[in-house]
């Protein structure tokens, strides 16, 4: 145990066999079988957690609606005290959690801290928001009456998350959520239930330490069937998922038969464009993040590479040589660059997005292929890859969840905007530019069609500041900062009338 991942494990309160479904403090053993979650790193069993089933899952619901009924009618900036607690307890077990989500998940120790400061980031976010949940005031064309809105809570808010940030976009949904005043049903990827079992053990310390009810954040475990109770669920106004494009179009169709509200945060295929006037060591790093980060699993990773003709070779060159310097392994040894894929599943369909776009004409710059040998038993490594191809490929056009970049040429500025949003997916993108007419053209209306443009900058590791998400298939959701708090909050607009009369709007007369 060189990287003491017992000794994390046991601060984090995680057992070798573990209840599943929480409504805060307390756990229900619904008699149902154990999911055993492995580490990508070495392939060894971390732990297992019990699966939540319809019967628990009532029992949950049944219990957020009540804590509901006390949680909203906390004052905002109360409830925002909470969430400063939350986030200080994070600032506890920071090594702690960013070490399980490192060895769950597989991403780098640096992201995986990385990840835990995204969620004391949004803690900090929303506890100022909690003081300004802002709705406007409105002149009415009646006198003496007055118009304005206010924002309300919502009810239970469902989440849905993904493997590879295990815990950031939770917490990105559920403080904001918090403070908002909804109460929170949690179902973490069955890929890294482990992750979410140490945020559920975190954060029903702190709502117990300030004699909350039970309720007011539950966990439940599984699959998709487990996710499906949610969507399915009309007491449950609002579900944010995040995940496969696949998974997205199944959430909304079932949410939106019963008229709920889904906020979708699905597929990227994110682009960085480089054009002749780029500061070249910028966008070789920027892409080299973009592509190999997280070994190619965030819904942000740069997957294509648009570059200006007359700078190709240059960055062809340069990026082969930077590929080259890559150590892959063990994500807890930090002189290590790049982890494994989550399982061998993902291994699959990267081995196959390969083979199949080399029978397309792509053509291979750096070889892709699974690592064997001392240090990469768990068969979940793989090398990163870059692959000269053409954006109308299928697979150029599919987001595939490993580090595969593919290179695209251009000659027009047009062109590369053109190619950047000839994709189903709207998530993230970037230009490399000193030029400020290049960087103004991408940003207008006329350039990317993303949720996310950036300039010199790659196209992962958004702040929380800001709102995240995308457009088409990405699914148009938006979630953390900005003014994404308003999705989970219900308007209402008021019309007072303080006047001796009772005129009508639109001038109508109705009299008798
Ligand atoms: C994701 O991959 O689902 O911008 C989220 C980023 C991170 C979040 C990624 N802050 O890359």
């Amino acid at each position: 145990d060189q990287y003491g991942i017992k000794a994390a494990l046991e601060k984090l309160g995680i057992k070798s066999e573990n209840l599943g479904t929480s409504t805060g403090a307390q756990w229900i053993d619904t008699g149902q079988e154990y999911i055993s979650s492995y580490s990508p790193a070495d392939g060894a069993l971390i732990a297992k957690v019990q699966q939540t089933d319809q019967e628990a899952y009532e029992k949950v619901v049944v219990q957020a609606q009540e804590a509901f009924k006390k949680w909203k009618v906390i004052p905002a900036p109360q409830r925002g005290e909470i969430v400063r607690q939350i986030g200080n307890a994070l600032r506890e077990v920071k090594a702690e959690l960013g070490k399980l989500v490192s060895y769950e998940m597989g991403k780098s120790y640096q992201e995986g801290l990385g990840e835990v400061q995204e969620m004391i980031d949004i803690c900090d976010f929303a506890v100022g928001l909690s003081r300004q949940l802002y709705g406007l005031t409105m002149h009415s064309e009646r006198p003496s009456h007055r118009m304005y809105e206010q924002w309300h809570p919502l009810g239970i808010v469902g989440i849905i998350s993904a493997f590879n940030f295990p815990v950031a976009v939770w917490s990105w949904n559920s403080m904001i959520a918090m403070v908002c005043g909804d109460v929170c049903v949690w179902k973490p990827s069955e890929k890294a239930p482990l992750s979410g079992l140490a945020c559920q053990h975190i954060i029903a310390k702190v709502l117990s330490a300030n004699n909350l009810p039970e309720g007011i954040s539950a966990l439940i475990v599984g699959d998709y069937k487990v996710g499906e109770y949610l969507s399915r669920d009309r007491r449950v106004p609002l579900v944010s998922a995040t995940g496969s494009t696949r998974m997205g179009k199944l959430v909304a169709q079932a949410v939106g038969q019963r008229l709920g509200r889904s906020l979708l945060e699905l597929g990227g295929n994110n682009s960085i464009i480089v054009t002749e006037n780029a500061d070249m060591d910028i966008a070789i790093r920027g892409a080299l993040f973009g592509a190999v980060g997280t070994a190619g699993q965030r819904c942000t990773t740069t997957r294509r590479l648009i570059v200006q003709e007359g700078v190709y070779d240059e960055v062809k060159n340069r990026l082969v040589a930077a590929y080259g310097k890559l150590v892959i392994g063990n994500p807890l040894d930090e002189k290590n660059h790049v982890g494994p894929l989550i399982d061998q599943e993902a291994v699959k369909m990267y081995l196959n997005a390969i083979k199949k776009v080399k029978a397309e004409g792509g053509k291979e710059l750096v070889q892709g292929g699974v690592l064997q040998g001392e240090g990469y038993e768990s068969g979940c490594y793989v090398k990163p890859c870059i692959i000269e191809a053409e954006n109308h490929f299928e697979m150029v056009q599919h987001e595939t969840f490993a580090p595969i970049l593919y290179l695209l040429k251009y000659k027009t500025l047009d062109q590369a905007i053109e190619m950047q949003n000839a994709v189903p997916q709207g998530l993230s993108s970037a230009i490399m530019t000193l030029n400020m007419r290049e960087a103004e053209i991408f940003l207008s209306a006329a350039g990317s069609d993303c949720g996310i443009a950036n300039v010199n900058i790659g196209t992962s590791g958004a702040e929380i500041g800001g709102a995240f998400g995308g457009e088409k298939e990405t699914g148009g959701g938006r979630e953390s900062g900005s003014d994404a708090w308003k999705a989970y909050m219900r308007r209402q607009t008021n019309t007072i009338n303080y006047s001796t009369a009772l005129p009508l709007a639109q001038g109508i007369k109705f009299d008798i």
